[in-house]
């Protein structure tokens, strides 16, 4: 483990109570929780996150893309605690009404990569709302009923700005309860201008959380990331503990094990970690959906 790691002990607070973050998210589907992750924590992240890329074989792309670096609890106890911020996750089971949360994949590290080709140019599709409103998981593609199944917890390791490709999204479409319509995915997406006229960016200071409704249209923008920069951030897709996970968790924490880890780790931070991303599937209570993925239908998964 790095030296320059904070101690355990020492979490990083929001400026303002609970209620605060939670009201904006009942109101507006979307909030940015600040101070999720130290100064001295992103800079290890950063470090480790790119000895990681280092060891990527074939080495990703150096512009105009989005890759993931796999394995980060196992590589990183800042990310270990960065995902198991304690404010960040009561917030999350306040919003869904449950305490029984989990990630639905493992802590995926991103890198989204300078735009290079792509400035100027409007691609088309991208637009999607997240796990479990994905196509192909609800009956008919609908979600009608009012509770939350999903919020998304997107850590931003480098600040989130227009500049750099911060989130592109729909303002309140989580009210729409239903998956984007083609027509968004056709044509390029064009802020200002149908059917993209009230698409904004989610820009927060890096070491902040963007924390939204999972049904809320949204899309990685990286023609946007005009900044010359790399944009690093931790996606996070949590659902009640009863939705089944997109992936299979197990080769992950697999790595956890292997990593010694869990030794470096305060108790607590352990506990909610594999709490997170070792949840065993529990049965939906009596008055759920049914949130199925269907066998026959390849899968369309967007994160
Ligand atoms: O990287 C981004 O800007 C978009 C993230 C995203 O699409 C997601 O978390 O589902």
């Amino acid at each position: 483990m790095n030296d320059e790691n904070p101690s355990p002990e020492e979490v990083t607070a929001p400026e303002k109570p609970l209620e605060f973050y939670l009201q904006a998210l009942r109101e507006h589907g979307f909030t940015v929780l600040d101070h999720v992750v130290s100064e001295a924590a992103l800079k290890n992240i950063r470090q480790a996150t790119y000895a990681q890329i280092a060891l990527l074989d074939p080495a990703p792309p150096a512009f105009d893309d989005r890759f993931g670096v796999p394995n980060g609890i196992a590589w990183s106890a800042d990310i270990c605690r960065a995902v198991t911020h304690p404010v960040a996750l009561a917030l999350i089971r306040a919003y869904m009404e449950t305490e029984a949360i989990h990630f639905c994949h493992q802590p995926a590290m991103t890198v989204l990569r300078p735009a290079k080709d792509l400035i100027g140019e409007h691609p088309e599709s991208g637009w999607h709302s997240d796990y479990p409103y994905h196509p192909d998981v609800y009956p008919e593609d609908r979600w009608a009923d009012d509770a939350v199944y999903g919020v998304q917890f997107n850590i931003c390791i480098d600040d989130f700005r227009a500049d750099n490709a911060g989130t592109q999204f729909v303002p309140n479409s989580h009210r729409l309860k239903r998956y984007p319509p083609k027509a968004m995915n056709e044509g390029g997406t064009k802020m200002g201008v149908a059917p993209h006229e009230n698409v904004a960016q989610m820009l927060a200071p890096a070491g902040s959380a963007l924390i939204y409704d999972s049904r809320m249209w949204h899309r990685a923008s990286p023609e946007l990331n005009i900044s010359g920069q790399d944009r690093l951030a931790i996606l996070n897709a949590v659902c009640p503990s009863w939705v089944r996970p997109m992936v299979d968790k197990k080769p992950g924490m697999k790595h956890f094990g292997a990593s010694n880890m869990a030794a470096q780790l305060a108790p607590s931070v352990r506990e909610e970690l594999t709490r997170l991303c070792l949840s065993a599937h529990q049965a939906p209570p009596v008055d759920a959906p049914v949130i199925l993925e269907k066998p026959d239908v390849p899968r369309r998964i967007a994160i």
